[in-house]
């Protein structure tokens, strides 16, 4: 990264430097800029017609220029996104690392990760810029990659014990790195103790689940009907026959995850005492899985159906998710009993949907919400649609005060680069300077992308087994999850063990790999963190987008007082581009090139 002396900080001597000034004339900035001719000639030299910035041409397929630009606010209805600085607090400026727990670092040799790998290799997460680890699902559960907890108030055994864990979050703090878990709010597994004593009826936990009789009519009457027509978030209908109990028990997700009945106030309960003890081990804070999804309608009442067809897109599921009752309810279990110890210095943060955004009341008791939104952005985009979606959810962030964190990756989705390819790798540097918090989903950094390469024999997503060979890769999560590849001993790193829980992907780089060729990825996101951490312009200034069309992105962020801060431009077409920013009164042409990022610059 090659930085003037001027380039990237919002200290006093580059205010002084570029300083608030009257409008300067504007020129085509690259034409302007002896560093940017500069590293022309060596792009050039170095990289062939690769990339190159002058004049300004990118014979590129991607392009992100983060330059220092001087500017004046004047004149335009700016939309300010905390445009008053702010004291943040710990969860505001922070990236968030997102780790897979069962496939980060396996300490013990059995093939899977474990707490004691990942207390190995928080300096690595520290190093990258980390400040918060937040861990993939920790509770025990039947299956090694389930969410089907057995044991609300037990860690997984898999990851080691209560120790081990007590030791990586105090470990984790002292090298200044907060610690925060999902938690499973929706549902239990059908192995946990609740369950099996439900299906027998035996009190207190005859009503912890969801259970019909059903609808008279069935085949044979050999069983009834389930009770009505919502449709699992897997598809098939969402009520699933107990033999033992000759009853109908409600599972939004797979069948193995009875959905727990919140209407019994035995399981608010249950769910606070599970968040005492984890807040007890020393958490900061819990990302809420599936609150969307806590109540149905009490009545069973059918959903409407958008057409004949039974899959869960077809049906409106306005029974049986986004009820008010599963807002309130996260309010009852987590303030209340526990208030004084969340609002101290805890986080609480949920994925954000359309219903959650558009009610204010909701934010009494979230800090942060996680947006997939470019996420879901179509695996190619113009200009205008990546602006639109930013735009979008910058506006609902802006209403409700709630900080955000972009989010493009976690273990149910495709891996960006196999979703995105070349266009990842400026969604990645794009939401570390997008306004809030930005996160990296482990091996984000290094590329990783999907397995394609693991057998039915080798799967391990429950229910992609259940789809059997012919359908399982149709609906497999394992090759989002495999193995962190560290280096180039065998298993890439992740164990000595000679089968891991799930093969490693031969296809993608290593972490060591990518540190020594200072033009990675690795690298770069290590710098553009670094950077982001450096700026109050890029942490809490405001943005603007200069210039959108189908082929070019770019915003700024600037200091809300010094008017100093930083133009992101990404070339998101296939074309070479020559832009001016002449036309952008607040941009003048005393700038700087911080960096220039291109796709090709990360693989072997
Ligand atoms: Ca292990
Ligand atoms: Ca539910």
């Amino acid at each position: 990264m090659a930085r003037s002396s001027s380039d990237s900080s919002d200290d006093e001597r580059k205010t002084v430097r570029i300083g608030p000034a009257p409008p300067i004339p504007k020129k085509t900035y690259a034409t302007k800029s002896s560093t940017m001719q500069k590293r022309k000639k060596q792009c050039c030299l170095l990289i062939r017609k690769k990339w190159f910035i002058a004049a300004i041409s990118a014979f590129i397929l991607l392009l992100i220029l983060a330059i220092v630009l001087g500017v004046t606010l004047g004149g335009k209805n700016k939309s300010v996104v905390y445009s008053n600085p702010v004291n943040l607090t710990w969860w505001q400026n922070s990236t968030i690392y997102r780790c897979y727990v069962t496939s980060y670092v396996d300490s013990d040799g059995d093939g899977i990760g474990d707490f004691k790998g990942i207390q190995e290799r928080l300096s690595y997460l520290k190093e990258l810029g980390v400040d918060v680890l937040w861990l993939s699902p920790i509770q025990n559960t039947n299956t090694v990659s389930g969410t089907d907890v057995i044991n609300a108030k037990q860690v997984k055994i898999e990851y080691g014990l209560q120790q081990d864990f007590r030791d990586l979050v105090a470990a984790a703090k002292e090298m200044g790195i907060r610690v925060i878990m999902d938690i499973i709010l929706n549902h239990s597994g059908s192995a946990h103790q609740w369950f099996r004593q439900s299906q027998l009826s035996t009190n207190p936990y005859k009503d912890y689940y969801i259970w019909s009789k059903g609808k008279l009519g069935g085949l044979n009457d050999t069983k009834p009907l389930p009770p009505n027509n919502w449709i699992s978030l897997y598809n098939g209908s969402a009520w699933q026959w107990s033999d033992s109990r000759q009853e109908y028990y409600l599972r939004q997700f797979w069948r193995n995850e009875p959905d727990l009945n919140y209407r019994n106030p035995q399981i608010i309960q249950e769910m606070k005492t599970a968040v005492n003890f984890w807040l007890e081990l020393g958490v900061d804070g819990f990302y809420l899985r599936d609150v969307a999804f806590l109540y149905e309608d009490a009545q069973l009442t059918d959903e409407s159906q958008l057409s004949s067809s039974q899959e869960y897109v077809f049906h409106s599921h306005n029974n049986t998710r986004d009820l008010t009752e599963s807002y309130q309810a996260v309010n009852d279990i987590f303030f209340g009993a526990i208030q004084p110890r969340m609002n101290a210095d805890r986080v609480l943060l949920m994925e954000t949907n359309d219903r959650v955004m558009s009610d204010e009341k909701w934010f009494q008791t979230y800090n942060m919400m996680t947006t997939n939104a470019l996420y879901k952005l179509n695996s190619t985009f113009d200009g205008l649609q990546l602006k639109a979606v930013v735009e979008h959810s910058l506006e609902a962030f802006n209403k409700t005060h709630v900080w955000p964190i972009w989010s493009l990756g976690d273990e149910t989705k495709s891996r960006i680069s196999s979703k995105f390819n070349q266009l990842a790798v400026g969604l990645q540097v794009t939401q570390i300077f997008l306004p809030g918090s930005s996160s990296i989903y482990y091996g984000e950094e290094i590329l990783l992308t999907n397995n394609p390469s693991i057998t039915y024999e080798q799967t391990v997503d429950s229910a992609a087994k259940e789809a059997g060979q012919s359908n399982y890769n149709k609906i497999s999560r394992d090759p989002f999850r495999t193995p962190m590849k560290w280096n180039s001993s065998r298993n890439a790193g992740f164990t000595v063990a000679t089968n891991p829980w799930l093969p490693v992907n031969n296809n993608d780089p290593t972490v060591d790999l990518l540190k020594s060729r200072t033009n990675s990825i690795w690298c770069t996101i290590k710098d553009m963190i670094s950077l982001k951490k450096s700026s109050l312009a890029l942490t809490n200034g405001t943005i603007e987008f200069p210039m959108v069309d189908v082929d070019i992105f770019s915003f700024t962020r600037v200091h809300a007082t010094n008017n100093t801060g930083f133009l992101i431009v990404w070339n998101v077409g296939n074309q070479r581009k020559t832009l001016s920013f002449n036309d952008v009164q607040y941009i003048s042409n005393d700038m700087t090139v911080i960096r220039k990022v291109k796709p090709e610059g990360s693989r072997p």
